[in-house]
C-alpha cells in the first residue's frame, strides 16, 4: 500500500471476508511496523474475469486499459475481443498496442488483422519496446501521465518490458519467449502497481499473461451492446429483440454478406458474437 505521504506500508486485512484488490483505496492504520486495512473505499470500477467456478479480479479505480499483444507471440483474436468485453462492460477505457513492430512480416500481418478494430475506433498503437527511443518513451509517457493504467495481455506480449521502460525502478523481470513454441513463459505471476518516474500521479499496473478470459458475468443479451462492431449494425432488424443469429430482417447477418467494404461486418468477428452468445446462454454449471 502507498500512504498519502509516498510511504509504502505493508498492510494486513483485518477479518476473513474482507478483500482488496491492486488499485484499492482504502482506509488504514498503523500497527508496529505494519498496518492493517480497515475498510476498501468504494471502487469507481473494476475488471475482473468470471469463468464458471471463480471470479478473478485484475484491477480497480482504472483510467484506462492497455491489451497489449505482439507480433509474436501470435495473437488470438478471440483473447482480444474477450478483453475488451470486458473493459466495455466495466466502462474502462480500452487502447490496443501492438509490440514488437522490429519482427517486421509478423508485425504487418498481425497489424492488418486489427483492422476490424481499428475501423470500430479503438486506438491501436504500434510499438517497438524492447528499442523504444527517447521520443517513443516521451509518447508513452504523455499518453499514460496521471492515469492509472492496466496493462493486461497474453505471456510474452511485452507488459513487464513496458513497465520497465517507464518505471526504471520496478526491475520487472522479462523473459525470451521459448524457443519451440513462441510462446511466453509466464514470467510475472502477480499483479503490481508502479509509479511512473517523476509523474506522481500516473500509475502502471504490471499483470501475468492471461490464457483464458471468462465472461460468464455478462448476460448473453448485453454482448451486442458491448461488441462495437456488432452494435453498429444492430439497429433497425425488424425484431426489436433479434438475437442477430438466425432472425430474418436482420441488419447484422445482412452486414456480413454486404460487398460494400465500408459499412461490412468482419466475418470473424460475427463468429466470435454467435460463440460468446452461446456461451453465455448456457446454463451455469452448479
Ligand atoms: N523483438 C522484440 N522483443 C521484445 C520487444 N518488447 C519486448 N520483447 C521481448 O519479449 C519477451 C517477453 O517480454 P516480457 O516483458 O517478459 O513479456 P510479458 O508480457 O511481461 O510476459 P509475462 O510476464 O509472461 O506475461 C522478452 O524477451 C522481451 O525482451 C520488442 O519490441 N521487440
Ligand atoms: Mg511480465
Ligand atoms: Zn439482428
Amino acid at each position: 500500500m502507498v500512504a498519502s505521504d509516498g510511504r509504502h506500508v505493508l498492510c494486513h486485512l483485518r477479518g476473513k471476508k474482507a478483500s482488496a484488490v491492486v488499485g484499492d483505496h482504502v482506509l488504514w492504520h498503523p500497527a508496529e511496523s505494519q498496518g492493517v486495512i480497515d475498510q476498501v473505499i468504494e471502487r469507481r470500477n473494476l475488471l475482473y474475469r468470471q469463468d464458471e467456478t471463480r471470479v478473478k479480479s485484475f484491477a480497480a479505480n482504472l483510467d484506462q486499459v492497455l491489451i497489449l499483444i505482439a507480433a509474436e507471440p501470435a495473437y488470438s483474436t478471440r483473447q482480444l475481443a474477450r478483453a475488451l468485453i470486458a473493459a466495455e462492460a466495466a466502462g474502462i477505457p480500452a487502447t490496443i498496442g501492438l509490440n514488437k513492430s522490429d519482427l517486421h512480416e509478423p508485425f504487418q500481418r498481425a497489424w492488418d488483422s486489427l483492422a476490424p478494430y481499428r475501423a470500430m475506433d479503438y486506438s491501436v498503437l504500434p510499438l517497438c519496446l524492447r528499442k523504444a527511443d527517447d521520443t517513443a518513451r516521451h509518447n508513452l509517457n504523455q499518453w499514460c501521465q496521471n492515469k492509472t493504467t492496466l496493462v493486461l495481455g497474453p505471456s510474452g506480449a511485452g507488459k513487464s518490458t513496458l513497465i520497465n521502460l517507464l518505471c526504471p525502478d520496478a526491475l520487472a523481470q522479462t523473459a525470451e519467449l521459448s524457443n519451440a513454441l513462441k510462446s511466453g513463459r509466464h514470467t510475472t505471476t502477480g499483479t503490481t502497481m508502479y509509479r511512473v518516474e517523476n509523474h506522481s500521479g500516473t500509475f502502471l499496473i504490471d499483470s501475468p499473461g492471461f490464457q483464458e478470459f471468462g465472461l460468464q458475468h455478462i448476460a448473453a443479451s448485453r454482448l451486442q451492446g458491448l461488441m462495437r462492431d456488432i452494435h453498429r449494425h444492430a439497429h433497425g432488424c425488424r425484431f426489436y429483440n433479434c438475437t442477430h443469429r438466425h432472425e430474418p430482417g436482420c441488419r447484422v447477418i445482412a452486414a456480413i454478406t454486404t460487398d460494400n467494404e465500408e459499412t461490412s461486418l468482419d466475418k470473424e468477428r460475427y463468429q466470435i458474437y454467435c460463440e460468446l452468445f452461446m456461451e453465455l446462454s448456457r446454463p451455469p454449471v452448479r
